[in-house]
């Protein structure tokens, strides 16, 4: 067999012609991606929300605040990649295996909508919400999670949670998550009719919330106890962020490390605050709130 001569073999010519054309595609894919970002239609924003209480009235009432999340789920559907509810996203939520509290509607169509136009979307119960069971997973499709979770997004850890019983102290709490996470107290519970169950809890709720009026401001790095939870962590999790709910205070603080940060994602009773990670930088904002403040910075 013949040996053809190297130098006789050349890139045929269409070679030198799509490395052009490759460089065409490249550039043209480049600018439409700036374009897509500009005009805001490329998802890449991951968001974070916590502590909605519905259920009870605060600053708006709770069917006006429903309205307004909804409003504010219109506006980050436009870009968001995923969507995180960290907690107490209902004041009180008991859930039987045949029927659910009645009420919210809208908010559980919005996110049935979004979920089911591709958007991924995680929850998280709270100490107020943590007796939703399947149906979140089984009717709209959105995971339920009842512990903290760690999570890489574009290449920077998350650790995820609502926070409740975590950090030193609060032994009290602690005991009585014990009990209402227990399966026999939960089957109990159950068993009595909801129109007196729910009545109950609802008379609990609001006790506990007079019981423990909220500490509007920030405490310090010593005793923010999720501040606190989140340093002693780091020996153990490599996280860029902590993002948590319960504080109800909307929160942005370095950690010990000089790198890490502890976010608390406040509440919507009066804040109306979110987090909002676009793939490099993770900050809170407020919505339809001019006077959101952010502590611990
Ligand atoms: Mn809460």
């Amino acid at each position: 067999m013949a040996i053809r001569n190297r130098q006789t073999i050349k890139p045929p010519a269409f070679a030198a012609k799509s490395a052009n054309h490759w460089q065409y595609f490249i550039f043209a894919a480049s600018a439409i991606r700036v374009w897509l970002v500009c005009m805001g239609i490329e998802k890449k924003r991951t968001y974070f929300a916590s502590d909605f209480h519905l259920g009870i009235d605060a600053r708006l009432s709770s069917a006006e605040r429903e309205r307004q999340l909804v409003r504010w789920l219109d506006q980050i559907s436009k870009d968001a990649e995923a969507l995180y509810l960290v907690g107490d996203v209902f004041d009180f939520w008991f859930e039987y295996r045949t029927v659910v509290p009645k009420g919210y509607t809208r908010l559980l169509g919005k996110l049935a909508a979004l979920r089911d136009g591709g958007l991924p979307i995680y929850f998280f119960t709270g100490n107020h919400d943590m007796w939703i069971f399947r149906y979140f997973e089984e009717e709209l499709g959105i995971p339920t999670y009842r512990k903290p979770i760690v999570r890489e997004l574009h290449g920077k850890t998350f650790f995820i949670g609502h926070g409740d019983g975590l950090g030193p102290g609060d032994h009290g709490y602690k005991f009585i998550k014990k009990v209402f996470a227990n399966k026999v107290c939960q089957w109990l519970f159950s068993r009595l009719h909801p129109n007196f169950a729910i009545g109950m809890a609802n008379f609990w709720s609001g006790r506990s919330r007079a019981a423990n009026p909220e500490a509007q401001h920030f405490l310090g790095e010593d005793k923010e106890w999720l501040l606190l939870y989140a340093n002693r962590k780091l020996e153990t999790v490599e996280a860029d962020f902590f993002i948590f709910g319960h504080r109800h205070l909307p929160i942005d603080c370095v950690l010990k490390n000089q790198k890490s940060r502890y976010i608390n994602l406040g509440e919507w009773m009066h804040y109306n605050s979110y987090a909002v990670f676009d793939g490099e930088t993770l900050r809170l904002e407020f919505f339809e709130n001019e006077n959101g403040q952010v502590f611990g910075k």
